[in-house]
């Protein structure tokens, strides 16, 4: 990555200086040039206003055909609901989605994660977007949308949350990508919205922040094994065992595991927490219940309930990623939590992550990962998070905003 680890807030400078370097690497974005985002030319320019760059069209003169694929391939709009279709896109992700710089990790979503992940409150079929080999009909690449309604500087608009997009391997750099990312904002526009938001780990026009994985060791064993982690200058196994070790059960009075009876409480927390954000989604009971009540394997989600009042204090979650261990003769897979929201009005934040992470630890997770964004900063040195090398970027589509955020001004996870 362009951008350096360990800078907590992304300045203009970082991103101009991130322009330059690519400018001077020969790096053009010849498709992102043409897209309403934010172009680094513009970084700074206060003539420009803040807001939608272009603004909608109507909707009869929103393109009525699909895009143009390559004559060998076809547009196939995955049924999410069909077990079938939910197995061909997870295989086309489990052996094309990301990996990490040096080739040792690849995402490995289940088939549960994804059903969840795409059939949310209100969602659009047309939005799974697969594209077929026509002659074996093989699923060759994938791009997703959910719709979702996100805050930016307290303006609440309905957008769609871009997630998934993956080319098999051997048909990368053949521009196929662009193509998939018209044909879903075609898509978007005929649903009447304007706006996107999505993340990725590599450095496009332009990021409205970047922001840094941290990463809790639960099983160091096992990390060290993979290549995950290193045996820290002067440890050996067995203190470094010791060092990340967790209690057995966890300590905060109240404690106990989200149900469905708790959304009411649980959305009036979060809605109060999110406000503070600059960027954040605006969820309602509906969104709670879907993305944040527990779903074994997929999600999960604790609250202090406090033992005299009854009273919801607190709140926090995580959801499960696991990756695919390439080539490892021990392991071939790595149980991966992900710290999604966490609310904390009276159990100050450390202590409740502390209990997460033995509840992580409780359900066999090897490691724990937070981005530094919303007060995630307050807890990861103290509960001996250590900083990832990977950087993940957030963007918006069709709205500039003049500043980049700092990653703690942002109030939102994707997945
Ligand atoms: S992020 C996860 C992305 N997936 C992976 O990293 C999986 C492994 N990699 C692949 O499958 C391929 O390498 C992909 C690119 C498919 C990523 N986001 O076809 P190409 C630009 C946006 O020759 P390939 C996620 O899912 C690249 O800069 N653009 O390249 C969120 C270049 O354009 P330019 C990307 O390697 C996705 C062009 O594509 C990305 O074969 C959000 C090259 O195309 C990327 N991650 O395929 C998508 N990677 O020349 C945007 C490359 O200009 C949504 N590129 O630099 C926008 C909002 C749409 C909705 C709007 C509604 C209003």
């Amino acid at each position: 990555t362009i951008f350096m680890a360990n800078n907590s807030s992304t300045s203009l400078e970082t991103i101009v200086q991130s322009f330059q370097d690519s400018m001077s690497l020969g790096k053009k974005h010849k498709f992102w040039e043409t897209q309403p985002v934010g172009q680094y030319k513009d970084v700074g320019d206060p003539s420009l206003p803040e807001g939608p760059i272009k603004p909608p069209t109507p909707l009869s003169k929103v393109k009525q055909e699909p895009y143009n694929l390559p004559n060998a391939y076809e547009w196939t709009t995955c049924d999410m609901d069909s077990e079938e279709t939910c197995d061909e896109v997870y295989v086309l992700l489990k052996n094309n989605y990301v990996e990490d710089d040096e080739n040792m990790f690849r995402f490995n979503y289940s088939k549960k994660f994804l059903s969840w992940a795409l059939r949310v409150p209100g969602y659009y079929r047309s939005w799974h977007i697969g594209v077929r080999a026509k002659t074996s009909k093989k699923l060759v690449a994938f791009i997703s949308g959910v719709p979702a309604r996100i805050t930016v500087s307290k303006d609440v608009m309905k957008m769609a949350e871009i997630n998934f997009l993956c080319v098999h391997k051997k048909l990368r750099s053949k521009r196929l990508a662009p193509v998939m990312i018209k044909e879903i904002t075609r898509r978007v526009h005929l649903e009447n919205i304007w706006q996107a938001a999505y993340t990725a780990g590599i450095v496009l026009p332009t990021p409205i922040t970047s922001c840094q994985y941290w990463h809790r060791s639960l099983n160091p064993k096992k990390l060290i094994d993979v290549g995950f982690s290193r045996l820290g200058a002067r440890m050996t196994m067995s203190r470094t065992i010791k060092l990340y070790k967790l209690p057995n059960s966890t300590v905060t009075p109240g404690f106990r595991k989200m149900e469905l009876r708790d959304v009411p409480a649980v959305t009036r927390l979060l809605r109060n927490y999110l406000n503070q954000f600059v960027v954040a989604p605006d969820f309602d009971e509906n969104d709670v219940e879907h993305w944040l009540l527990p779903n074994e394997n997929v999600v999960d989600s604790f609250l202090v309930e406090s033992p005299k009042t009854h009273e919801v204090t607190d709140f926090c979650s995580f959801y499960t990623l696991p990756s695919s261990i390439l080539g490892n003769q021990n392991h071939s897979i790595l149980k991966v939590a992900y710290s999604y929201y966490n609310v904390s009005t009276k159990t100050p934040l450390a202590r409740l992550m502390n209990d997460v992470l033995i509840m992580a630890k409780q359900k066999d997770f090897d490691v724990f990962n937070a981005l530094d964004v919303m007060h995630n900063e307050n807890f990861l040195k103290e509960l001996k998070f250590g900083p990832g090398d990977g950087q993940l970027h957030y963007y918006l589509y069709n709205y500039r905003i003049h500043n980049a955020l700092k990653p703690s001004e942002l109030g939102l996870v994707l997945l």
